[in-house]
């Protein structure tokens, strides 16, 4: 069966900033309490989308979630009006309101693991929104997820859209990030490869976190349905994580059959091979374009966010593009590889860069940015149309951002509540204009 795979941006936030959130996650620990641009990242987030959309490819939209996060803490305790919660719990704990204000929902690659029909056992897309345990920002993130996959991919016949998993440490999950899927064609099974960071019931002593666990790997391959015999399971490289690779999509990239990779990401790299050359047999021939260390020394892989790449097939062109942040371009090791990589005869021919540098301060990159979701003509046609990238969608984006957004945002303008009124007011209107509904945020289903 013919099929796409559609690229699924997370909108930046109104609340866009730099509290240094995430452990490990080298870029946020450096930006930490730098003043931030929301309207500047949610522009950036938009060219992005509509420089895939111009080029012929299917692009949606994933809605950013209320911020500040009201209800999180009136179940805390915090009581009167939204303003009121927001000056008191800012009064009282502004370490906690920096957790509850991050815009990180734009990071849509941990917004869910997404598995394609072709690929499961009940031929239905199935997606588990990511519980995101590891950080308490992103722990909350779950449930509104779930209730956006759920608006645009509403129809059950075709799209299974699961509960994040339990939240317990021994199922940490942090969504597609972490999950690879290689094919001869879209429409093709593939082969889904899920990494993780350590084995929940192993003592994981490391100068960061690990993530994701082999267990909610497991979890989400059976709830899937997948076939064992196309799964791979694999450890992502410890020297990665302790690195800066919180994540596996720091350090590796697929598209069909390619798999573009770090030496160091994955803990056993012969066996991570081996295992997906047994898995692709009678599917397709895998192609591993390795990055060697020697080359690329890891520490610029993750500061020039090489892999942090968007792989596509770009409509006209024979080989295939990688969508790199700008900041591989300013990395000479990196400039110098992607130089050399297109002028071989590999799988890709050519490297385009994008400023998306808002959300780079923050550790995400183009890739970040996205969830992909293959989709075949039919259930393409079932998807919420209002969340599709259109000419008019991005007209009415940008004024919408335009006439919404600060400029720039301090660590310390955090603690305005006329921030609360402001976000509150965006976020309703977006409603309307992704068609989600008017009860979709929880500040509009107050009575
Ligand atoms: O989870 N940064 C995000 C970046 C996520 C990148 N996603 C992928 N690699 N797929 C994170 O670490 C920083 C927020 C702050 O510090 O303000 C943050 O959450």
């Amino acid at each position: 069966m013919t099929a796409v795979e559609a690229n699924f941006d997370g909108l930046v936030g109104p609340t866009h900033n730099y509290a240094g959130l995430a452990p490990g996650n080298l870029a946020s620990a450096k930006n930490a309490g730098n003043v931030s641009s929301p309207r500047a990242g949610v522009l950036e987030g938009l060219a992005k989308m509509r420089r895939l959309a111009d080029a012929g490819l299917v692009q949606g939209v994933l809605p950013p979630h209320d911020r500040p996060f009201i209800p999180g803490l009136r179940a805390l305790g915090f009581s009167g009006s939204d303003r009121q919660v927001w000056e008191a719990a800012w009064k009282a704990e502004p370490a906690l309101c920096r957790n509850l204000s991050s815009a990180s929902p734009m990071w849509a690659a941990n917004a869910a693991m997404v598995s394609p029909g072709a690929d499961t056992a009940d031929g239905r897309v199935q997606f588990s929104p990511a519980n995101l345990l590891s950080t308490l920002h992103r722990s909350i993130e779950g449930p509104q997820t779930a209730l956006s996959l759920d608006r645009i991919f509403h129809d059950r016949r075709r799209f299974a859209v699961h509960a994040p998993l339990p939240m317990q440490a021994a199922y940490a999950d942090e969504g597609a990030a972490n999950h690879v899927r290689l094919c001869a064609e879209h429409g093709a099974p593939g082969v889904e490869i899920l990494v993780y960071g350590r084995d929940a019931f192993e003592d994981w002593q490391a100068r960061f976190p690990a993530r994701q666990t082999k267990q909610a790997c497991e979890a989400i391959a059976r709830r899937h349905g997948l076939d064992p015999a196309r799964t791979v399971i694999v450890k992502q490289g410890r020297a990665a994580i302790e690195a800066g690779a919180f994540h596996n999509d720091v350090v590796c990239v697929g598209n069909g059959p390619a798999l573009f990779f770090h030496e160091l990401a994955f803990e056993d790299r012969a066996g991570a091979i081996a295992a997906i050359r047994e898995a692709a047999e009678g599917l397709f021939e895998p192609v591993f374009v390795e990055v060697p260390q020697a080359e690329v020394p890891i520490e610029d892989a993750i500061a020039s966010y090489l892999f942090n790449s968007q792989l596509l097939d770009w409509p006209g062109e024979d080989r295939m593009v990688l969508l790199a942040p700008q900041e591989t371009e300013e990395t000479d090791s990196t400039r110098a590889y992607c130089e050399r990589m297109t002028a071989g005869n590999g799988p890709i021919g050519r490297v385009e860069y994008a400023a998306v540098r808002q959300s780079m301060r923050n550790g995400g990159g183009p890739a970040c940015l996205r969830l992909r979701v293959v989709l075949t003509e039919d259930e393409r046609a079932a998807v919420n149309p209002h969340a599709m990238m259109t000419d008019t969608l991005y007209e009415r984006l940008t004024g919408w951002a335009q006439r919404h957004y600060r400029e720039s945002l301090a660590p310390d303008e955090l603690g305005d509540p006329d921030l609360v009124t402001e976000a509150q007011g965006a976020l309703d209107e977006l409603t309307g204009l992704l068609d989600l509904g008017s009860d979709f945020y929880p500040f509009q289903r107050v009575v």
